[in-house]
């Protein structure tokens, strides 16, 4: 465990585009552990002539962000860098001390990662109607169950703000964007509660979006539908 007065460099490797990313820059912020950024784009947004840091290439498994260095240790993929970073730094933390609570934070994260990314990212890269209708039902059905967890807690999984909303933030951050490409879901009362609190923490300043970033995400995505319905000959 690093004690206050020795800490590690840290350094992510991430952009904000990437909604994996988003989670440990909120948490590095929301933690207030000091730390680089190398910006390493997606391939999809890489600009013609980057290069990846060679650094990143060594020790990221998979290609992917975010990848985390603290000292000279490596982390790659979002919810075990979140993870590490408890097990790595006492202030702050976003898992609470009791193994109870410690369990639904994990469970409710991973229930985000999986039934809430998935239709959100379902949501930008569907290519028709229906695609993009079913995904974002899901995704309006997800924030629901996300709802009932905050109906009588303040946060996702208890009194304090934990890795969970870590994971969720990145959702949060995007809602304008996937509104306009195709999310028609009305945002839950008790998850549009649960949204002010979160505008109100530390990390949020760090991650959230302007309008110029909304912009670009549906730009991008625009873009890809038109290119993937040219290719089909729609
Ligand atoms: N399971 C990983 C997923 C990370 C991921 O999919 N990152 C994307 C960017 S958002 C990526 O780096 N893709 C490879 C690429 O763009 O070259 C996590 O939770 O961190």
């Amino acid at each position: 465990m690093t004690t206050p007065d020795t800490p590690p460099p840290v350094t992510l490797f991430g952009h904000w585009i990437c909604p994996y990313s988003v989670r440990v820059s909120f948490a590095l912020a929301e933690r207030r552990i000091a730390h680089e950024v190398v910006v390493v784009p997606p391939t999809a947004v890489r600009p013609p002539g980057f290069v990846v840091p060679p650094e990143f290439v060594e020790h990221s498994p998979r290609g992917e962000i975010p990848m985390l260095r603290v000292g000279d240790a490596y982390r790659a993929d979002s919810l075990p860098i979140l993870d590490w970073l408890e097990e790595q730094f006492d202030e702050r933390p976003l898992l609470p001390a009791d193994a109870a609570g410690r369990s639904r934070v994990r469970e409710r994260t991973a229930w985000i990662d999986s039934h809430v990314f998935t239709p959100m990212i379902g949501v930008y890269y569907g290519t028709d109607v229906e695609r993009i209708a079913r995904a974002s039902d899901a995704l309006a059905a997800a924030l629901g169950e996300m709802g009932a967890w905050v109906e009588d807690d303040p946060w996702l999984a208890g009194g304090a703000p934990s890795l969970a909303e870590a994971a969720a933030v990145p959702v949060y951050v995007r809602l304008g964007a996937l509104a306009r490409l195709g999310f028609t879901g009305a945002l839950d009362r008790r998850v549009a509660g649960h949204l002010d609190r979160c505008r109100g923490l530390e990390g949020w300043a760090h991650v959230a979006w302007t309008d110029d970033q909304n912009d670009e995400l549906v730009g991008r995505f625009r873009r890809y539908r038109a290119d993937v319905r040219a290719a089909a000959g729609d």
